[in-house]
């Protein structure tokens, strides 16, 4: 339904509108944007300047270019140091700012140091989106996306659809910010939100400093919204002020009678402490309806909950207590100005009285790269992701939760309402004057030459569309396929700049037989089809989740619904992107079927291909989910092939 308050511009609608650069900005339609910041990680960074130094351009073109070393700092062998010197230098020749392992997690860092109202931010990292707790509209996307946009090149996306969120209220004492991202999961779950934005308005807006907004935002990502945003007032002055950084601050936000697509309240002082239930974000219950169930690992950190406030409530709670025998509680502090930030003030030492484990300033944990629980482990994070295997032990469960519900359930061993510690938190604020120190970040100087690890090759070619694309359905997975489950991250992580190696690991939590097939009919060859569900390609912007099944051979994705940043990242790779007009049809293929595209290359045009089952005697007709721009790509075998002719 369509609520008209009035005819004024949406936030989200005037930030697009100064950086349009083509298409006409209309809800639905396809435009390009002009990207000012654009920012990297390092597991997904090193595929992303290998792909812009195969560009050819000797400097990047956009307004600010950062390279963040914060996901794979674990150094177990060779690869991730020799990942982080590539980066180190790449960033140097060609005009990026480079952050280096330990000034902390990219999001966070971002927020602190750069982000600014008004931007626009592509990231190869799906919580980009962080930065719209700062009004940037800020967007997540693979690492081609982002290397074309350091090239200057605009970015495609869907104009959206915008959704208000109107908070009302304050929170209660012991509920904060998580708890409202879990309740807008709750309200929207983790698929069909796509081309959306979630806008944040009302009043309750002004309670909710700017960690707490990028929580918020943050968490976005797991609706699968292109982004969310809040608006840039009082609040986003006084942040970049204590960040030194108050001259990037101008009031930014929707016109009051702006028109919303559709408008979902919450009443801040309604909501209660929740969490999110394995294996989904979208999985919430209320923190009373697990009260009581045995806990043995609490991890606090991670892009979403890890900002300064965060661990002094946390540390607020544990403060002359001690972590329960049987839980392992480890703390990741977001930035290096955080850490600096709770050494100086006495939080670290309560923590680590507590018997808390420090852990670096890094995605660590969240990304699986090490603290995985034990055998059917029950571990409470603050992150944002409990995917099936995420944390390295597939039995586990992980339960997502609020910094505050995280400290209170590692004192009592057992899943806990944080009212019930009786901590006193109202004493903590945002600082007026954060720790500044950026001696971590290292500014071009054009000098160094590029190192490249053996670990380090390039992405693989592919082939231009071939007309008939006959193969097998080689694996057929169910609703809700996430990148985790297509390219597993954690110890397989240090492969990530090594396309033939980490190919070996696609699916490997479904069918670990997937590559070996996929790679015998490659060589003989045939194309691989995947058969999945609703929501495929959920979760992380890994471009490697469409690169390395197409290095196996894989030519199209047949689901009920794809997710966004996937559905690029596929149209990036040359693998088509097609969707079932029927559950019975998505129904009648099993695994192992023989099945053809004719007339694929003609079929692009109008986007309606018709699939023979060869097996079953039997025809359907796919849709295919592509832009004009994005059925080119498919064409040429993919987007670097296009843009390089
Ligand atoms: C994630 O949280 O899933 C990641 C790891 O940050 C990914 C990026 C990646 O896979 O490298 C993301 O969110 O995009
Ligand atoms: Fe890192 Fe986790 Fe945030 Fe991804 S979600 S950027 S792995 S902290």
């Amino acid at each position: 339904m369509s609520i008209i308050i009035g005819m004024g511009k949406t936030l989200c609608y005037k930030i697009l509108s100064e950086h349009l650069a083509e298409g006409k900005l209309e809800k639905g339609e396809s435009i390009r944007i002009r990207v000012d910041q654009t920012l990297t990680q390092d597991a997904t960074g090193t595929m992303a300047y290998l792909e812009f130094e195969s560009l050819g351009l000797e400097r990047v073109k956009n307004e600010l270019a950062l390279s963040y070393v914060d996901h794979n700092t674990i150094q177990v062998g060779f690869e991730n140091f020799d990942d982080h010197e590539y980066l180190r230098t790449v960033a140097d020749r060609k005009g990026i700012i480079y952050s280096r392992a330990g000034n902390g997690i990219c999001h966070q860092v971002h927020l602190e140091r750069f982000a600014l109202p008004g931007k626009t931010l592509l990231g190869s990292d799906s919580h980009t989106p962080t930065a719209g707790g700062m009004a940037s509209f800020a967007v997540g996307a693979g690492g081609l996306d982002v290397a074309l946009a350091m090239a200057g090149i605009p970015f495609e996306i869907i104009a959206p659809k915008v959704i208000g969120i109107r908070l009302e209220g304050k929170l209660r004492p012991f509920v904060s910010a998580k708890d409202v991202i879990l309740a807008v999961l709750e309200h929207f779950g983790v698929k069909g939100n796509v081309n959306t934005v979630f806008e944040y308005i009302g009043d309750g807006v002004k309670t909710l400093s700017v960690p707490e907004r990028a929580t918020i935002a943050n968490m976005g990502a797991e609706c699968g919204v292109t982004t969310s945003l809040f608006p840039s007032d009082e609040n986003t002055r006084a942040f970049l002020k204590a960040q030194g950084r108050e001259e990037g601050y101008f009031p930014l936000s929707a016109d009051e009678d702006a028109v919303y697509d559709e408008v979902y309240t919450i009443d801040l002082s309604t909501l209660e402490p929740l969490a999110a239930c394995p294996h989904s974000p979208g999985n919430i219950k209320k923190v009373s309806e697990l009260k009581g169930m045995a806990i043995n690992q609490v991890l606090i950190g991670s892009c979403t909950n890890s900002s300064y406030m965060d661990l002094k409530k946390a540390a607020k709670i544990l403060e002359g207590r001690k972590v329960a025998d049987t839980v392992s509680l480890g703390v990741a502090p977001g930035s290096r100005e955080v850490l600096l930030m709770i050494t100086e003030d006495g939080t670290l030492e309560t923590l680590v009285k507590a018997g808390a484990r420090i852990l670096e300033s890094a995605c660590g944990f969240c990304i699986g790269n090490h603290q995985s629980p034990g055998t059917d482990g029950v571990s409470l994070r603050t992150s944002n992701r409990n995917f099936y295997a995420r944390s390295g032990t597939a039995s586990a469960s992980l339960y997502l939760v609020s910094p505050e519900t995280a400290a209170w359930s590692a004192v009592t061993g057992v899943f806990s309402d944080p009212k019930d510690s009786g901590a006193d938190l109202s004493a903590i604020t945002m600082p007026e004057k954060f720790i500044i120190d950026d001696s971590a970040f290292i500014y071009p100087k054009f000098r160094d030459e590029i190192k490249r690890g053996p670990n380090i090759g390039n992405p693989p070619e592919n082939q231009a569309m071939k007309d008939i694309i006959h193969g097998h359905a080689v694996i057929k997975v169910g609703d809700k396929i996430t990148t985790d489950h297509i390219m597993p991250a954690g110890a397989r992580l240090k492969y990530r700049s090594n396309i033939k190696k980490y190919s070996e690991f696609v699916f490997e939590s479904v069918d670990p037989s997937f590559p070996s097939r996929a790679a015998e009919l490659r060589d003989k060859g045939e194309g691989s089809f995947i058969i999945a569900g609703a929501s495929y390609g959920q979760g992380s912007s890994r471009e490697h989740a469409a690169i390395c099944p197409m290095y196996l051979g894989v030519k199209a994705v047949c689901a009920l619904s794809i997710e966004r940043i996937h559905q690029a990242n596929l149209c990036n790779f040359g693998i088509l992107p097609l969707i079932f007009r029927s559950e019975d049809d998505y129904d009648s293929i099993d695994e192992g079927d023989e099945l053809e595209l004719d007339n694929a290359i003609s079929s692009l045009k109008d986007g309606v291909f018709i699939l023979r089952n060869i097996t079953k005697g039997k025809e359907m007709t796919l849709t295919l989910m592509a832009s004009e721009d994005q059925k080119r790509m498919l064409l040429a075998g993919g987007r670097l092939n296009e843009v390089r002719r």
